[in-house]
């Protein structure tokens, strides 16, 4: 009887087809709502056999029904994974690459040199006592040195570590000779200015051994190494100095990269660019965490600085802005 209705739902191709078949047989105006509005006028005793007799249709339309809604939406689905989906290998010409930032780049490059010279990498707390940041390296309280470093003060003597020397003491006082360590990190001085930021990166270096087997020429050897990885072909050359921490202690510059020694602003005329600080560890420091009979060599540096004059970067308080201009300069 509704065989009609059978073929058409055989035939629908979409589901907005199907949808409209749906609504011509099981609606409210459908023409099973028809059929079973006959009911009224059928007599009582042929009635229960009418209504089983269109049920059973109505279950065998429904049924079909919903097989060829489910063929349909699996189709649709197929059709639409097909259309829509992103090749993501695919290469987008207005696609960016990231970089690392010229501290960590520079920082990076420092690390590199110093663990292939068998360096281990140590850190340390930011938030240092008095003796591990100024005692322990022969900063006692009066020395003028602590005016000069600007402290960050906390309660209690803490502070905020002015350099990352306290790594190498804790070092020291953990461990034994031999010692062969580098302490990259933040350290934090109240400076703002073009050449200053409250915030910079050192790296410190610390080679301890029992005595008389580290000298000042090991020092020099790797120092001069080190600075020819970083610059390349430069001149370098040692200018005794003073730091309270090493005896003897000297400066280290590099010929000047921007005019090869001629003289120019960034040198100040001189040729020469100084880089290092360096020397002998004093023996105070030894004693400061109960070391006898050793010898050992230290050494410090500005990454800010080495980074400034790698990447030509006039204003330093620019590195800390994240300004994106500056930064894609660095891709
Ligand atoms: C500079 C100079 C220097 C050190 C740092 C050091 C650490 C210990 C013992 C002895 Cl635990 N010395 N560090 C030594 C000489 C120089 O830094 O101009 N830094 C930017």
């Amino acid at each position: 009887m509704f065989s009609k209705y059978e073929k058409l739902i055989n035939e629908a191709d979409d589901l907005s087809l199907l949808e409209q078949i749906r609504v011509e047989i099981f609606g409210k105006k459908g023409i099973l709502a028809k059929e079973f509005a006959k009911m009224k006028d059928i007599p009582e005793n042929e009635r229960k056999a009418f209504a089983k007799s269109l049920n059973i249709q109505k279950a065998t339309l429904a049924k079909l029904f919903e097989e060829k809604k489910a063929t349909l939406e699996a189709q649709e689905t197929k059709k639409r994974m097909r259309e829509e989906s992103i090749d993501v290998t695919l290469f987008n010409g207005r696609s960016t690459s990231g970089a690392l930032h010229p501290i960590n780049d520079t920082l990076s490059r420092i690390i590199d040199y110093f663990v292939s010279m068998n360096f281990a990498i140590e850190e340390g707390p930011f938030v240092e006592d008095d003796f591990h940041n100024f005692e322990a390296l022969n900063l006692p309280d009066y020395h003028p040195a602590r005016d000069m470093q600007d402290t960050f003060f906390f309660a209690d003597n803490y502070l905020l570590r002015t350099h990352t020397s306290p790594v190498q003491i804790r070092t020291m006082q953990r461990s034994r000779p031999p010692i062969r360590i580098i302490s990259p990190g933040s350290v934090f001085r109240r400076d703002f200015d073009l050449t200053h930021t409250p915030m910079f990166h050192q790296v410190e270096g610390l080679v301890v051994e029992e005595e008389g087997r580290v000298s000042f020429s090991n020092l020099k050897f790797i120092l001069e190494d080190f600075l020819k990885y970083m610059f390349g072909d430069v001149e370098v050359r040692f200018r005794p100095s003073f730091f309270p921490f090493t005896e003897p202690s000297t400066e280290v510059d590099i010929s000047c990269i921007f005019c090869q020694g001629e003289g120019c602003r960034v040198c100040s005329h001189t040729g020469w660019l100084e880089v290092l600080g360096a020397g002998m560890v004093d023996s105070n420091v030894f004693k400061a965490v109960g070391y006898e009979n050793v010898s050992g060599y230290a050494f410090g540096l500005g990454v800010e600085r080495f980074a400034m004059l790698i990447h030509k970067i006039p204003d330093l308080r620019s590195m800390f802005e994240g300004d994106l201009r500056l930064l894609e300069q660095f891709r």
